[in-house]
């Protein structure tokens, strides 16, 4: 593998502690760059996200916010989005959109027998074939054996905690105020918009680089 692989968790509209991530790893031509999805919502800028991350030629993956957007801009139905949403889903602008569009569910580098994803996957099945009403929203694993959110499923485990690689998984969605790592996982969102950190891991290596939020823009 030539040069380094960079994943980047949750940022949320983010934008001025992504561009000061971004010049801490000063990334390289050989360098490559995965946002693991939720770009968008909650922080300040959410287009200012997208910008740097085009600007940066960098794969962003899906995440459940980028899919609510997506969801009510094709159908207009409101079920499928929250009023905070409304004011990113006014602000993008055509190239953000196909961007939007384009994001994959995965990224995978056979090299490093990793993939990238947002939320994570449902252990016990192909990985490769969940929907991406799993992999962008799975944190735990209830009673029927179907992925669900912590706060709707007291007690439930971890989905990571089941998860028995390969391939080693690097993922997001599930904000904690320090990095979650398993022999076969681990989870880099560290509630920037929430007043936590924006959290890089840089393979081959698993270096962490982190920035502080510059303040809390969500509760
Ligand atoms: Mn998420």
């Amino acid at each position: 593998m030539r040069g380094r692989l960079i994943a980047i968790g949750d940022i949320h509209g983010c934008a001025a502690e992504l561009a000061e991530l971004l010049a801490a790893l000063a990334p390289g031509r050989d360098d490559r760059i995965v946002l693991l999805g939720d770009l968008v919502n909650r922080g300040p800028d959410s287009r200012g996200v997208l910008e740097l991350a085009r600007a940066h030629n960098a794969t962003a993956l899906l995440g459940n916010h980028e899919l609510r957007l997506l969801k009510y801009r094709r159908t207009g139905d409101k079920k499928y989005i929250k009023e905070t949403d409304l004011d990113t889903f006014e602000k993008l602008r055509p190239a953000d959109w196909k961007f939007l569009e384009a994001m994959p569910l995965t990224f995978e580098e056979p090299e490093l027998d990793t993939v990238f994803v947002h939320g994570g996957f449902l252990p016990g099945t192909p990985w490769r074939r969940q929907p991406a009403e799993v992999v962008t929203r799975i944190q735990v694993v209830d009673k029927e054996g179907l992925p669900a959110k912590r706060a709707d499923a007291p007690g439930a485990p971890l989905w990571a905690d089941l998860w028995d690689g390969p391939p080693f998984v690097v993922y997001g969605h599930t904000p904690r105020p320090e990095i979650y790592k398993r022999k076969w996982s681990a989870g880099i969102d560290t509630a920037c918009a929430m007043g936590g950190s924006l959290t890089a891991l840089v393979l081959p290596e698993r270096r962490v680089v982190q920035v502080k939020a510059r303040k809390k823009y969500y509760p």
